[in-house]
């Protein structure tokens, strides 16, 4: 086969060179007769393609060809990479192919719902480009997801999703590396195991059943079943009724559990090296991600240090984003966790605190003000369990195998659950967790 230079790597080590390349026509200009400029974008990057009419380039036919090539339609271009002497606006890569060979390989059609040129504008780019009175679609987060695969073209959205990719890649390489085993549990199950109200219920087979709101019971059971340190990496739902800005109907639940020796500072432990190595490596191994991401949606790169704070109470998400920022001030760090929760306010399974049963063996872990993590001790004695389940109005005939499990000889656990599409939202501060899943379920939304 012939060779393929993919647009990211057009740079001046190539200069003079012959090359071949496919991409979407982004934006066709013809120049009179006689010339044409049309940016070819591939996964997000793109270059400029200069059509001349010379003998040892194109004809007049290929020029009037070219231009008539609809936006976002597929070709392949052969040319030969030249260095412009002034920095080129409007493309990612900073050298040109005068083109010697174009050919539309399928078309798109000729009216597009979203102009992805216009859709990958940052907000301060559209103020600007209203002002000098352009012409602009401004591109509604509505639109964008109705017609998403064309929104997903954005170079900030090939950012986002490859960087979502590696979130879950550091997290299994983690913990495989220490000694978590990595399983798979049911997203049919009989009953709930965070609370009632936020299930989505079905009939299986004659018999109720719901969507498994969290991997939380049968991630336990495993611990039960002597894996010792185990992670999920699986769907979540959750009938959310209110419509947010950070919840959906089914995200991605990345879960961990893992027995503890002596006291659940050890899974936070395992919390906190596994985020600090996690964001290092993707402020590393994603600088081009980041970049693309950032070019659209501005943010700052994420403080983080380690420190220990004690609240007392509740927090509601205006308290959360509040402390937030006191956290910042006092400690410089973005990244932070919160422990001893009010027994109140956590699921039934969570361990109380030995000194203080109003309190609990609990945790919340927070990016930018905002939960990403929440985690715990749980209770392994079944006759707690029990207790504990019926005085929070859970049906313990529901999850009567799960209470069971603990009366075989359970060791002393915990562990905890991530949201990914709240870190990588958070990560990037992002406003609107919408944005980084691909195609968003949320209380309005069962398609595309
Ligand atoms: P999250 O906190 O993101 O909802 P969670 O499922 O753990 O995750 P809780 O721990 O019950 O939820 O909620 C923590 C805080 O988040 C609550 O105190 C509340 O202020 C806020 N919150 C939770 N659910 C909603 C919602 N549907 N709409 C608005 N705020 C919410
Ligand atoms: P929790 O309900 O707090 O805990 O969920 C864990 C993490 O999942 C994310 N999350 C959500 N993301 C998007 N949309 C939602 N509707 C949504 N709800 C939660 C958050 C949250 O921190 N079983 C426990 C975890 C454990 O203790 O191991 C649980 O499910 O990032």
């Amino acid at each position: 086969g012939r060779v393929w230079t993919k647009v990211s790597s057009l740079t001046d080590e190539l200069k003079d060179h012959a090359v071949l390349i496919r991409g979407r026509a982004q934006a066709i200009r013809a120049v009179g007769k006689k010339m044409a400029f049309l940016t070819v974008r591939e996964k997000g990057y793109t270059v400029q393609c200069v059509l001349t009419v010379a003998p040892d380039l194109v004809s007049a036919q290929m020029v009037k060809y070219a231009t008539a090539i609809s936006k976002e339609s597929f070709v392949d271009i052969e040319g030969i990479v030249t260095v412009p002497p002034e920095a080129i606006k409007g493309a990612s890569q900073q050298v040109e192919v005068q083109v010697r060979k174009i050919h539309c390989v399928n078309r798109a059609a000729p009216v597009l719902p979203i102009n992805v040129e216009d859709a990958a504008r940052s907000e301060v780019e559209i103020e600007k480009a209203l002002e000098a009175g352009e012409q602009l679609v401004r591109v509604n987060q509505d639109t964008r997801l109705n017609y998403r695969i064309l929104d997903l073209r954005t170079p900030a959205n090939q950012g986002i999703y490859r960087l979502e990719c590696q979130v879950s890649n550091l997290f299994r390489q983690f913990l495989l590396n220490e000694d978590f085993v990595e399983i798979q549990t049911p997203k049919l199950t009989a009953g709930t195991s965070e609370g009632g109200a936020a299930v989505f219920k079905l009939e299986y087979k004659k018999q109720p059943a719901c969507l498994a709101q969290s991997p939380q019971l049968h991630k336990q059971m495993a611990i039960c079943g002597d894996f010792g340190r185990v992670f999920v990496v699986g769907p979540v739902f959750r009938a959310e009724d209110s419509y947010t800005h950070r919840h959906l109907c089914e995200f991605t639940g990345l879960d961990v559990e893992m027995e503890i020796k002596e006291h659940y500072s050890e899974v936070m432990d395992v919390v906190d090296r596994l985020f600090v190595e996690m964001f290092d490596n993707l402020n590393q191994r994603c600088q081009k991600e980041l970049e693309a991401i950032g070019k659209q949606y501005p943010f700052k790169p994420l403080k983080e240090a380690g420190v220990e704070v004690d609240p007392l109470g509740d927090l509601n998400t205006e308290s959360e984003r509040t402390l937030g920022k006191l956290v910042l001030e006092k400690y410089g760090t973005e990244f932070y966790i919160l422990h001893r929760y009010p027994l109140a306010v956590r699921p039934f399974y969570t361990m109380p605190c030995p000194d203080n049963e109003a309190y609990s063996n609990s945790f919340d872990v927070f990016i930018r003000g905002e939960e990403i993590i929440s985690g715990a001790q749980r209770v392994h004695v079944p006759e707690l369990l029990e207790s504990r389940a019926t005085a929070l109005g859970i049906d313990v005939k529901t999850i009567a195998s799960y209470i069971d499990s603990f009366r075989y000889g359970a060791p002393p656990h915990g562990g905890f659950g991530v949201g990914l599409e709240r870190v990588v939202m958070l990560f990037c501060g992002l406003d609107n967790i919408r944005k980084t899943s691909l195609f968003p379920r949320d209380p309005r939304r069962l398609e595309p």
